[in-house]
């Protein structure tokens, strides 16, 4: 990829060795080994020099090398100490975040996910964003059931305990809000990718197939939609049509491992993959079965688009492919010159990212790169390349397609078709604004 300088070999090999002062000698030899192995292998093993000698000696502590730290030289805490164990205290800073001015209260309001601090797809739990109406209601599950009436040949009521002896399923899904990047319609609003993007979190579900609970209850010819209610004080309604019921909807009760946490929705919760998060219904208590879509509040009004011509786009359920770049941004702006990971991450309510391509100057030019990890249908999926920061000022951006051929528009793109009276569904190419000192700024070209 590229050389070391002789002086950054020096460098890395002293900082190797100090560090391998506490091993045995032995040992000592097979990492000294290794370390030049490494060197001498065309460097594809060691991430390029980012000035890991710099980096050290900026902040001179006792703890650092050639000194044996101070938590070398005593003992830990026992097992159990945290019997849920959290993150390290140094991570603090880590954690959701919401804009005061967006919503009148707490209530009925949004958090966002820290997208900028997040590696591989995988959003953990006390991170996932979170968007509710009328806050979130405390449940017992022994106190919860699950009813599905309407439509049906056989109406039942469902405890946790029976939904989970039925056959499960584990799913990667993406979930977005639909106004996610609202704020961002007219023009750059938001300081940061937290607050653009990050309406939006990924993990691992699990659950039982909404379709295996129809076949138990019998769905009725004439039935074409679902209303989903939520246990919440908004009893928040969604009309879902059969055919998505019946494709890939799962009503879930786990969050990557453990039980859902109460604000995702506790003790059950629905998933429409791919589709608006507000069809996901939280604290699910009832599903009913019916010939067309409840004429509800949530239906009518709410989510809708309205477009140039004064009509309104309904039904939109779809979270069209969309992408943007995590590393930088105005968060994690470049610190120093050098060379950088560029990462970012793609999704599609429609299928599987195909590719991504990035461009440096604002879309003049762009170049395909490469997914990383993982790449499922209606899931994240992680991109990224290395880059040489010399100091030039760029206009970074991302452009992300689908398995269906489905291209991520431009805001302009966008704007043709859809006006400017949107709140929801805006996946226009995001761009930052990197300066010549490195600050990341959120800007739209026109
Ligand atoms: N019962 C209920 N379900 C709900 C909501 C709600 O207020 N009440 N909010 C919805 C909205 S608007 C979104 S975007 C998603 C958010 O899911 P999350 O909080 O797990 O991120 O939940 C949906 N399900
Ligand atoms: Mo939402």
């Amino acid at each position: 990829m590229h050389g070391f300088s002789p002086k950054q070999q020096l460098d890395l090999i002293t900082s190797l060795e100090l560090e391998s002062q506490a091993l045995s000698s032995s040992d000592r030899r097979q990492f000294l080994k290794n370390a030049m192995l490494m060197l001498g292998a065309g460097t594809t093993l060691i991430s390029p020099s980012v000035g890991l000698a710099n980096s050290v000696s900026k902040q001179p502590s006792s703890n650092l090398p050639p000194n044996i730290p101070e938590w070398s030289k005593k003992l830990g805490t026992g097992v159990l100490t945290e019997p849920y164990g959290k993150p390290s205290s140094f991570e603090k800073n880590v954690v959701r975040d919401t804009v005061d001015w967006l919503t009148q209260d707490r209530i009925s309001s949004v958090s966002m996910t820290p997208l900028h601090k997040l590696k591989g797809i995988i959003t953990p739990n006390g991170l996932v964003f979170e968007r509710h109406h009328a806050g979130v209601p405390i449940i017992n599950p022994d106190q919860h059931r699950l009813i599905i009436h309407g439509l049906v040949e056989n109406p039942l009521v469902f405890s946790l305990e029976e939904l989970q002896r039925f056959p499960s399923v584990s799913e990667i899904k993406f979930l977005e809000c639909p106004a996610n990047g609202g704020m961002e319609w007219k023009a750059p609003q938001m300081s940061g990718l937290q607050f653009t993007h990050g309406m939006l979190s990924c993990c691992e579900w699990t659950g039982v197939k909404l379709s295996t609970l129809l076949a138990e209850v019998g769905v009725k010819p004439e039935a074409k939609w679902v209303l989903a209610e939520g246990a919440d004080g908004a009893a928040m309604t969604r009309s879902i049509p059969l055919d998505k019921a019946l494709d890939d909807t799962i009503i879930v009760y786990a969050q990557n491992g453990e039980a859902l946490r109460p604000e995702q929705g506790y003790p059950i919760r629905l998933l429409n993959p791919g589709w608006e998060g507000n069809t996901s219904i939280k604290w699910l208590r009832r599903l009913k079965l019916g010939k067309q879509p409840w004429q509800h509040r949530e239906e009518t009004s709410k989510y809708t688009d309205l477009l140039p011509d004064g009509k309104a786009r309904q039904f939109s359920f779809v979270q069209e492919c969309n992408s943007v770049i995590t590393s930088p941004c105005p968060e994690k702006p470049f610190q120093q010159k050098g060379w950088y990971e560029i990462e970012g991450l793609a999704w599609s309510g429609k299928g599987k990212i195909k590719g991504v391509d990035v461009s440096i100057d604002g879309g003049i030019n762009w170049r395909p790169v490469a997914l990383k990890g993982l790449v499922l249908s209606k899931c994240l999926t992680r991109f990224g390349f290395m880059f040489h920061w010399q100091g030039e000022p760029l206009l970074l951006q991302s452009r992300a397609y689908d398995e269906t051929g489905y291209v991520q528009p431009t805001f302009k793109q966008l704007r043709e078709v859809r006006g400017g009276n949107s709140i929801y569904h805006k996946n226009a190419i995001h761009t930052w604004q990197v300066h010549q000192d490195g600050s990341v700024q959120n800007v739209q070209l026109t």
